[in-house]
């Protein structure tokens, strides 16, 4: 070989591995119900000629899985680098119809899930895989492949939930955190995310109480934790006068108010007078719907998931986007696993404007398909250097978590927060909004 010639792995895509699993999940509530004992994830594993495999983490209910197959059964062959090709193959895809309209879309645009961002959910595992399997053949970290890292860690914040003590009938795996149903379960919640993480900056996910409740909450966190950053997240289940009233007793102690309404105009109409920032990861979450977000006014922060913004690369076009027209962006979060907190992290590190610490469940996910999980320390999970992802797949723990999705009946394969709450209140019904 001459000095000038180095040897190149061959990138090319020879197979493509799903494995959907079940990982525990505590009974946490939220406007639309509880967290079933089980939620799904997609573990997606790139295999490439030279030998090196990338793996990627997205949505693993039914809705995702249907997409993903034809995705990588249409992969092989193709190179890992064609970032732009992978996005439109994704977008040839059919979508049925019946996966567009979703009653139930907590973290979305509640029944308005385009097709596109069902698409380019699962497109953004498959991106992530081919950015771990580039890495990894160029001894580069993923966050170098994406102009290098701006800072060394990235700050996560604590997201606080109501949440019982044990899933209805003592279903799921059992933990030790207890319940938490009022300010007081929530203050010492608080603390042991403190202990535990060194979290700065905590998030109250509302919506669950009527809003004087969650007012108390807020306010008995401020007091717990002088100057600290508080946010409040309701989920869109408020009116524009409840929002406003919630943002009055509050402005003083929140850093921003998130989704205290559902739809663009209404935000618009809560942050002309709520004289605190308004968050959103429901009505912007597609580049379409950004326009007019932005010139109504109706969001100061965007809260971008990865996912659905269609992988890493986008995630920096967004940053692009919002730094343009000063709108402030930090990152949303579902239930997910180590995968996604390490691609999260990678491309946190590389955006310059990530104003605010970014949310994440992954505190709440005890189990892990990695050989190593990710830790928190001061709340900030460190940027590793290491090629890839930097991250390594167990493969008993793959294929145990695997395990329990094939045993499942189907219940938990779909997340169905309703369904959950049902088993304690059989007659709970998903709140026609708004519900205050
Ligand atoms: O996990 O219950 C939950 C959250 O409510 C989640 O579904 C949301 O998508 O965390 C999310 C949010 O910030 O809206
Ligand atoms: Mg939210």
């Amino acid at each position: 070989m001459t000095g000038s010639r180095r040897m190149t792995a061959d990138l090319t895509v020879t197979e493509v591995r799903l494995t959907p699993v079940l990982v525990s999940d505590p009974p946490l509530l939220n406007s639309q119900g509880v967290h079933q004992p089980y939620a799904a994830r997609l573990i997606v594993e790139v295999v490439t000629a030279g030998g090196v495999t990338g793996v990627g983490e997205t949505y693993g209910d039914s809705k995702y899985l249907e997409l993903a197959r034809p995705l990588a059964n249409a992969l092989p062959g193709r190179q890992v680098s064609d970032l732009n090709g992978l996005f439109a193959l994704a977008a040839t895809f059919e979508v049925a119809s019946s996966r567009v309209h979703d009653a139930f879309d907590v973290g979305g645009t509640r029944g308005v899930q385009t097709a596109d961002k069902l698409r380019l959910s699962v497109a953004s595992a498959f991106e992530v895989a081919f950015l771990d399997v580039l890495g990894k053949a160029k001894g580069l970290p993923v966050h170098a492949l994406l102009g290098h890292k701006v800072r060394d860690r990235v700050e996560y914040s604590a997201y606080l939930f109501y949440r019982w003590a044990q899933h209805p009938g003592g279903e799921g795996e059992p933990d030790d955190w207890g319940e938490a149903v009022d300010p007081a379960g929530i203050v010492e919640q608080a603390r042991r995310f403190v202990r535990d993480y060194g979290f700065r900056s905590f998030k109250l996910k509302g919506g669950v109480h009527e809003p004087a409740q969650e007012i108390a909450a807020v306010r008995a966190l401020a007091e717990a934790f002088p100057g600290a950053p508080l946010r409040l997240d309701p989920n869109g289940v408020w009116s524009v006068a409840t929002s406003l009233k919630v943002a009055a007793e509050l402005r003083d102690v929140l850093q921003y108010l998130e989704d205290p309404t559902t739809g663009t105009p209404g935000m618009a109409e809560v942050a002309e007078e709520a004289g605190v920032p308004l968050a959103t990861n429901m009505c912007v979450t597609t580049f379409p719907e950004v326009p007019e977000a932005f010139a109504t006014g109706a969001v100061q922060v965007v809260l971008s998931d990865h996912h659905y913004w269609g992988g890493l690369a986008r995630t920096r076009e967004l940053a692009a986007v919002c730094r343009t027209f000063g709108v402030g962006l930090s990152m949303h979060s579902n239930t997910h696993l180590g995968i996604s907190l390490a691609a999260m992290t990678h491309v946190a590190a590389t955006v310059p404007n990530l104003d605010y610490a970014c949310d994440s469940h992954y505190p709440w996910q005890t189990e892990d398909v990695l050989t190593r999980r990710l830790t928190f320390r001061d709340g900030c999970v460190d940027v590793g250097d290491a090629p890839g992802l930097g991250v390594e797949l167990d493969r008993d723990r793959l294929a145990a978590l695997h395990e329990r999705w094939l045993q499942d009946d189907g219940t938990m394969r779909d997340r169905d927060d309703a369904a959950a709450m049902r088993k304690a209140d059989p007659g709970w019904i998903s709140p026609t909004l708004p519900r205050w």
